[in-house]
């Protein structure tokens, strides 16, 4: 079975919806005829300085949210990523072959760095996509299952691969994204020309898995749409309608052409945006129930991700063993 690899950073309390949509889902699709290696990417997560009690209970709760959304322990390696040491070290293999300004035209990080400034941006932020790449290759992933804004990393951890294999002789497998259509990028529900994002700081901006009904109603409600007031599949000119129909026919399997028709007329946002809620609340419920289950039994949590991790080590010391003779490392007697 070809292996795939994915995973989120314990950067908040909750996943929201586009973390969902965006990856889990095909996650759990994928586990039926892959190998999966699905992790808590948590040395990516020191990238923006979290808090350290936070960032262990966010650890915690992000693998929760894990096998909430349907992933299964005993089919798929669930696991930190801090409890594989073979992350940070192929990382800096990775970083003596990345270019200074190859890493420095990926828009992610000219994103932060623009907001943060030169002063409050670390050397982790830079290099975060090629820990990105370790993590991927680590694994001989085939697959990466991730949204859309993705893409121009898994572009790099293609390029590092083959230079890699092409220097030192064939050591990695080059590995293919896999970016579901329609739902590749869930946009912010306060400005629907962004992604949804754990670190937007409006709450209204993203729907979270683990928010309750009342206030999931009050954020879609609220959600930006334009002036026009005629329900239609128009992206470019109505992206607030267009991302809530996207989000609809995601979670109840409706096609969009079905819904525009249902809503078709005029004034009905607010009919739309009702149902949008109730579709998402009915997945809520029943994620939040699993989540919290999983979160009042560390122990079997602690042991899920201690049978990860060692999964995870067999492959990744492997691979790790073969990146090191290749370049030269003299192994320890
Ligand atoms: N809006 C989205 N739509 C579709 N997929 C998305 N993903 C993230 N946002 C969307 C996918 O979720 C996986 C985990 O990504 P992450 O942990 O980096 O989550 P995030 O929300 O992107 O986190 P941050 O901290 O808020 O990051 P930035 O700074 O990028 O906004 C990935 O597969 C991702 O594609």
């Amino acid at each position: 079975r070809p292996h795939i690899l994915s995973g989120m950073q314990p950067t908040s309390d909750s996943l929201h919806l586009g973390n969902y949509l965006g990856a889990q889902v095909n996650w759990v699709t994928l586990q039926e005829n892959y190998t999966p290696y699905f992790c808590v990417v948590d040395l990516h997560a020191l990238t923006v300085n979290p808090d350290p009690a936070q960032l262990r209970e966010r650890t915690y709760a992000t693998a929760a949210q894990y096998l909430a959304g349907g992933i299964d322990p005993e089919r798929s390696a669930v696991f930190v990523q801090s409890h594989v040491r073979e992350h940070a070290e192929l990382a800096w293999v990775l970083n003596c072959i990345t270019g200074f300004g190859e890493a420095g035209r990926m828009t992610q990080f000219k994103d932060k760095a623009g907001k943060r400034g030169q002063e409050n941006t670390s050397v982790g932020l830079f290099t975060y996509p090629v820990l990105m790449a370790a993590d991927i290759l680590l694994y001989d992933a085939q697959a990466v299952p991730v949204g859309e804004d993705q893409r121009q990393h898994l572009e790099l951890t293609r390029n590092l691969a083959q230079r890699f294999n092409s220097r030192f002789g064939e050591t990695f497998v080059v590995p293919e994204p896999y970016i579901p259509e329609g739902t590749a990028k869930v946009m912010s529900l306060q400005d629907p020309t962004k992604k949804m994002s754990k670190s937007d700081e409006d709450p209204k901006a993203s729907v979270s898995m683990l928010d309750e009904p009342k206030v999931n109603l009050k954020k879609i409600k609220s959600a930006v749409t334009d002036l026009d007031n005629n329900v239609a599949f128009d992206p470019e000119n109505k992206p607030g309608i267009a991302n809530l129909l996207r989000i609809h026919s995601a979670l109840s399997g409706e096609s969009i052409d079905v819904l525009v028709e249902r809503f078709a007329g005029e004034n009905k946002y607010g009919a739309l945006k009702g149902e949008v809620a109730d579709v998402v609340t009915s997945v809520q419920g029943p994620f939040r129930e699993r989540y919290l289950t999983y979160m009042d039994d560390r122990a079997e949590l602690d042991r899920v991700l201690a049978q990860g991790a060692e999964r995870a080590r067999e492959v990744a010391s492997a691979t790790l063993a073969r990146a090191y003779d290749a370049v030269g490392l003299v192994p320890a007697a």
